[in-house]
């Protein structure tokens, strides 16, 4: 296992792990342990030998959101010119899932950390919140959007304007989470998950992310079209071969990402 200074990283059986490591502070999001994140996301996302990524918390919570005594300091002008967000951006071009093991606080910049996922298991004592409206601010790094492109302007605007805590149930039942277990079972339930992941050919896995993240921006035709382009791509690759040829062997497939 790496240490960093926010965050732990580890691999294991086609799986990177990455853990926010600042227990204490509810794992606090400053801009450092964010770069972390995003850093060791794109690296896992490089290392062939790393099919799923596992996102989850040291400690009780997930995260309690940003940092508010770095935040607190922060201007306009400065966040402008840092262009504050592009870790942010960097984590949404991830190729290959993501999954959020998540648990106790779920708040703010944790929130958004958790919608980036691609599925989410959650804890029974999850608590999800928008809290910045009580800090005079609001969501920005994608809360109003991708909350709302979950689950309709009607709740978002309610939870995000009223900063009320949603509990699991209400997430499960929102779509905002795949799966409730118990909290000390929340790893070890994502990490099943990502397994099951990890045994699919990577190359599908990979276009079947994108394409599913596509039908959220795009038209249903142009969804269509560039579900189509993947579709045929996966034809080019080695693992289509092997998967249809294993089929009619009665064999389980070797895939092996090209
Ligand atoms: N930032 C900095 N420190 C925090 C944060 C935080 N968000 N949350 C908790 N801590 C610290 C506390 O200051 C405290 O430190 P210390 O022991 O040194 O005093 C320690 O963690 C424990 O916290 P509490 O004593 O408050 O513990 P409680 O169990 O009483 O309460 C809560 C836990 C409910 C989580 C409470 O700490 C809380 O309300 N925290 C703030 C939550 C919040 O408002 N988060 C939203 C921040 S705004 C935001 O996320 C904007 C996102 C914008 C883009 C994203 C950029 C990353």
């Amino acid at each position: 296992m790496e240490s960093l200074s926010f965050i732990e990283t580890s691999m294991e059986d086609k799986i990177g792990f990455i853990t926010l490591n600042r227990p204490k502070q509810y794992n606090a999001l400053n801009r450092q342990m964010i770069h972390e994140i995003v850093t060791a996301a794109e690296a896992f996302d490089r290392d062939p030998n790393v099919r799923v990524i596992l996102l989850s918390g040291n400690g009780q919570a997930f995260s309690a959101g940003a940092d508010i005594d770095e935040m607190a300091e922060e201007g306009a002008v400065q966040m402008e010119l840092r262009n504050q967000f592009a870790d942010w951006d960097r984590l949404s071009l991830i190729k290959k899932p993501i999954i959020g093991a998540v648990k106790g606080y779920v708040l703010g910049g944790g929130f958004e950390l958790a919608l980036s996922c691609d599925l989410l298991i959650a804890g029974s004592d999850t608590r999800f919140s928008f809290p910045e409206v009580t800090l005079g601010v609001m969501p920005g790094a994608g809360g109003t959007q991708r909350l709302t492109k979950l689950v309709g302007k009607t709740k978002a605007l309610e939870w995000i304007l009223t900063a009320e805590r949603i509990d699991a149930e209400t997430a499960l039942q929102y779509g905002i989470i795949n799966r409730i277990t118990e909290p000390e079972n929340v790893l070890m339930e994502a990490r099943e998950m990502a397994e099951k992941i990890a045994a699919q050919a990577p190359l599908a896995v990979r276009l079947i992310k994108e394409s599913v993240h596509k039908a959220v921006d795009y038209s249903l035709y142009e969804g269509m079209q560039y579900e189509r382009k993947n579709f045929y791509m996966l034809f080019a690759s080695e693992d289509q071969k092997e998967g249809m040829q294993a089929f009619a062997e009665k064999r389980k497939p070797n895939f092996r990402g090209r």
